[in-house]
């Protein structure tokens, strides 16, 4: 194993019930640091973008309204195998599969309003770090 980077969203149900700190706790306790870190309220083209691949999928229009309907905060974060140590702590997507002691399961609302995104695969989340953050504004 080695140490990478992952791409994190703290998503708007979560920033909403102002729970920035207690996720960002839960990643860093899981052995992630935070090297690149902004608040922004995402466009429809971004979040459009974001999320092409799911473009063919039936909940693609929610999620699309759902991600641009207040501020995420998205992070880079570093670690020992950064992509699963992220995926292990934010729990499976609907929040009623998720393990115990996971973010989703502490927080999220809905399989929709599920408080975290992460990337899948070490390709996706070079690709989905470089979609929000310019080299320079990331610090390791
Ligand atoms: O990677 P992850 O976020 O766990 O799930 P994906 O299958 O990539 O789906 C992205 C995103 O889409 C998910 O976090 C919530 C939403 N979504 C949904 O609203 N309804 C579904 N049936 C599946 C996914
Ligand atoms: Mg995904």
């Amino acid at each position: 194993m080695a140490v990478t980077r992952t791409f994190s969203i703290i998503k708007p149900d979560a920033t909403r019930r102002n729970l920035t700190g207690a996720i960002t706790k839960m990643l860093e306790d899981a052995g992630l640091r935070v090297v690149a870190s902004k608040r922004i309220q995402m466009t429809k083209e971004q979040a459009e973008g974001f999320y092409a691949v799911h473009a063919e999928r039936p909940f693609f229009n929610d999620l699309v309204s759902f991600m641009i309907s207040g501020p995420v905060v998205v992070q880079v974060l570093e670690g020992e195998d950064a992509v699963k140590a992220n995926r292990d702590v934010m729990g499976a997507t609907n929040p009623a599969d998720a393990a115990e002691g996971t973010i989703r399961k502490t927080f999220a609302e809905s399989i929709e309003a599920n408080s975290a995104h992460g990337s899948d695969s070490d390709e996706n989340a070079a690709i989905e770090i470089a979609y929000f953050f310019k080299p320079e504004e990331i610090v390791g």
